[in-house]
């Protein structure tokens, strides 16, 4: 028997588990009391480990699909078939023929955090998608401009606030994104015991509501309004306060003048809440002690994503509650931010290159997913006919799923890194496994970037196991991408990986020791980041390390070309005029609007029993109203239309829903042929993306829609 401490990836909370082994086999998995930062806290995905470990779904070997039918394969084989079929595509259709999405599950991953690039590079293919075009990139769009880097994102002072304002965001079920923090619903409480607000904006009345002390019931998409009517209104009531920032910010005036138009008055009958409660929140958000603003993927993922995530920390410049403590604060991560890297690049741009089939910007390297069903099937130079999809499930998660579905086939070669034979995985004709967290190493790289605390955690590999890590079965596809076949030497390409990191941070190899793989890595970015430790260091302390509440740090933080908080750049501030034309829009039309679970993990945690159990979740929550006015009724089945395409599942009716809007849950859709997830298919559900529109985007930053969709509804 042993116990071994790790850090739970499933999700951005980062808790500390404790498991307890009988050699390979899993007994137990619980939280882990001493974590400095999780305390002890589990929820049911944590809890999950074991099954998923002792998933009999879980693939086990590579697979090569020969014939239409997956064959088992050695890594030897799978990778001979890769060498023989990869490089043959982008020789016959240039480089960017060969595509490559990766899913959420890589931001958890050191294989894709640390190697990810080289593929990308070795492949020189400008085809990349990852999930943040379903998800936060417009975050990274807003900040990037305001603060001049995309990952310098303030996050909530959770733990010292006075006022927490969130829009479309429930951390009560999904424990908090771009704002790390274990036990969300103890810090959350922790406010209010303290004397504190909380008030959600939220069209549905979800957990977190039950957990705070005021609800605005928002009609979806509108939340760019509400905010610059906010903002309006702090210049109109002479409530703008910069404090601390005054000598930190650019273009107040400008600011000023443009938000004019959004009075209070203008957007309340689009927004769905009465002006004069738009002016109170606001005169309570700029007299509170200190308060804290904060948007999520309710505000990222609809029509005016980057617009919102923009004033979210207009609101908190305006109030002085930027940098300050209890207000929206700058992490400090122990290894990689780029924010802290010395004679970092000035300034942040976007659309240095666009789409060819729509003409889409560019974003931080990555072109929209919602374009890369028609970037597969339209002819030309360029068109995408191979792709490699890491840790992700595009045909449930994004918008017109189905039409992707239907593209997949069209591909010459498709390899899929994946831990299932899932609905996407299943149009590969090679899959490579990886292991599963508890088999590998891990350091949540991303999510200490984002966190309430400045914390850092190291997790080495609980268990044993002989498969390929992933580390490895990038490189090696590396490797065969820069002709060395399918056997490549890894060690050198590792060198290389490593080299180029101990140079960034002013290092030699040789600082780490005889480490390789990641290990060696986030070794050297220690080193080189700003709390003077090594991973040794962290390795002598499994419970994690605590460096401290969240400090001020502007001016240092900042990197636009003025070296202030650009207010107005340009890139934002274009689409304004889009913005204006909101207030005319059709306030009647029925709206889509998604729900997250707490026993979900996007697509892919619905193979395992313990999260599945009970009655049915994927059902559509309408109205009371609504569902007199369409004639549904509780328990049946409804059809939901949308431009691309329609579904028919189960109707609940709640008033947990505003009238007006619909809600159904995103990562369902299973048991279609050819998949290999026999719980999932007993509890199949529909695939809400099968009504989300590729068309439908955040027109600045190429961000899927997914909050917001036009829809029709009628009994089935
Ligand atoms: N309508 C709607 N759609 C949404 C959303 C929504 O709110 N509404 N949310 C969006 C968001 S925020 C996100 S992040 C995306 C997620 O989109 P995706 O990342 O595409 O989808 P996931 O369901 O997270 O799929 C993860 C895949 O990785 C595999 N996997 C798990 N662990 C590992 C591993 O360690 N290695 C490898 N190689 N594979 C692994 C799983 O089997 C699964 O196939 O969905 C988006 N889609
Ligand atoms: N249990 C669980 N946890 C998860 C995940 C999971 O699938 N399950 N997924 C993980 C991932 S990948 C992510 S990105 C995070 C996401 O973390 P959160 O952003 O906290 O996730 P959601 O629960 O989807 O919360 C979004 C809320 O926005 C609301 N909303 C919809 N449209 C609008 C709108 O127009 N305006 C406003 N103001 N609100 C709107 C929705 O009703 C919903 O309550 O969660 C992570 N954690
Ligand atoms: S909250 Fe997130 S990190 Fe914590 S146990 Fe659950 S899935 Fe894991
Ligand atoms: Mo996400």
């Amino acid at each position: 028997m042993s116990t071994e401490i790790v850090t739970c990836p499933f999700c951005e909370a980062t808790c500390g588990l404790e498991v307890r082994l009988d050699g390979p086999k899993i007994i137990s998995v619980r939280g882990d009391d001493e974590d400095v930062f999780s305390r002890g806290y589990i929820c049911p995905k944590g809890a999950s480990f074991k099954a998923l470990h002792e998933d009999p779904d879980r693939l086990r070997t590579p697979l090569i699909k020969r014939n239409g039918v997956f064959e088992t394969a050695t890594w030897d084989e799978a990778f001979a078939e890769i060498d023989r079929r990869l490089p043959a595509v982008r020789d016959a259709y240039g480089k960017n023929a060969v595509a490559v999405y990766v899913g959420n599950p890589g931001a958890h991953n050191l294989a894709t955090l640390l190697y990810g690039r080289v593929l990308y590079e070795s492949l020189g293919t400008r085809s990349i998608f990852t999930a943040s075009t379903v998800d936060q990139l417009p975050k990274h769009f807003s900040s990037g401009y305001l603060f001049g880097d995309p990952l310098t994102i303030p996050i909530p002072d959770l733990d010292r606030t006075d006022y927490l304002l969130l829009l479309g965001a429930n951390p009560m079920v999904s424990n908090g994104s771009l704002m790390t923090a274990p036990d969300v619903k103890g810090r959350l409480k922790a406010i209010r015991a303290r004397g504190g607000r909380i008030v959600v904006v939220d069209p549905r009345r979800t957990a977190t509501v039950d957990a705070a002390d005021e609800h605005l019931a928002i009609r979806p998409g509108t939340d760019a309004l509400l905010l610059a009517a906010m903002a309006q209104t702090l210049f109109a009531d002479d409530l703008v306060v910069l404090g601390h920032l005054e000598d930190h910010v650019q273009g107040l005036d400008e600011l000023r003048d443009l938000l004019a138009p959004f009075t209070p008055d203008a957007v309340a009958p689009i927004v769905g809440i009465d002006a004069a409660e738009i002016r109170r929140i606001t005169h309570d958000v700029a007299a509170a002690k200190s308060a804290a603003v904060y948007g999520r993927i309710g505000t990222t993922t609809q029509a005016f994503g980057t617009v919102t995530s923009w004033l979210v920390d207009v609101v908190n410049v305006l109030t002085g509650n930027l940098d300050r403590e209890g207000g929206a604060m700058f992490p400090l991560g122990a290894a990689g931010q780029a924010n802290t890297e010395k004679g970092r690049r000035r300034g942040f741009t976007h659309g240095r290159w666009h789409s060819r089939v729509r003409d889409l910007p560019e974003v931080m390297g990555e072109l929209p997913v919602a374009a890369m069903a028609e970037e597969i099937t339209t002819p030309g130079e360029g068109q995408i006919r191979a792709l490699i999809t890491v840790g992700g499930n595009p045909c449930l998660s994004t918008p017109n799923s189905a039409k992707l579905d239907e593209a997949l086939d069209q591909l010459d070669f498709m390899i899929s890194m994946d831990v299932y034979l899932n609905e996407t995985s299943r149009h590969a004709d090679v899959i490579l496994l990886g292991p599963l967290p508890l088999e590998r190493s891990h350091f949540d790289l991303v999510f200490y970037q984002l966190s309430v605390r400045n914390v850092a955690n190291w997790t080495p590999p609980a268990v044993e196991c002989d498969l390929l890590q992933e580390w490895e079965t990038i490189l090696r596809l590396v490797g065969v991408i820069l002709g060395q076949g399918p056997n490549a030497d890894l060690a050198p390409l590792d060198e290389f990986v490593a080299a180029d990191v101990a140079k960034r941070g002013g290092l030699t190899l040789a600082d780490a020791g005889d480490r390789v793989g990641p290990a060696r890595l986030i070794d050297l970015m220690l080193q080189a980041g700003p709390y003077d430790i090594t991973l040794a260091d962290l390795e002598a302390a499994p419970h994690g390390i605590d460096f401290g509440p969240l400090k001020p740090r502007i001016p240092d933080v900042l990197a636009t070309p003025s070296g202030k908080i650009e207010l107005t750049p340009a890139a934002i501030t274009s689409d304004i005029p889009r913005l204006l034309a909101e207030l005319s829009r059709d306030a009647d039309q029925l709206l889509l609007v998604g729900r997250r679970q707490l026993r979900s993990n996007n697509s892919w945690m619905h193979n395992l029993a313990p999260l599945v159990s009970g009655s049915n979740r994927c059902t559509a929550h309408v109205h009371p109203d609504d569902a007199k006015r369409l004639g549904l009724s509780d328990g049946a089945d409804a059809l939901v239309t949308s431009r691309v395409g329609a579904v028919t599942l189960p109707v609940e009716i709640t008033d947990t829903v505003r009238p007006g809007v619909v809600s159904i849950p995103h990562g369902w859709g299973h048991g279609q042929t050819g998949t290999r997830n026999d719980v999932a298919a007993a509890h199949a559900g529909v695939n809400s993306n099968i009504l989300t529109d590729e068309l439908f985007l955040d027109v600045l930053s190429g961000t899927a829609v997914l909050n917001g969709i036009p829809i029709e509804m009628a009994p089935a």
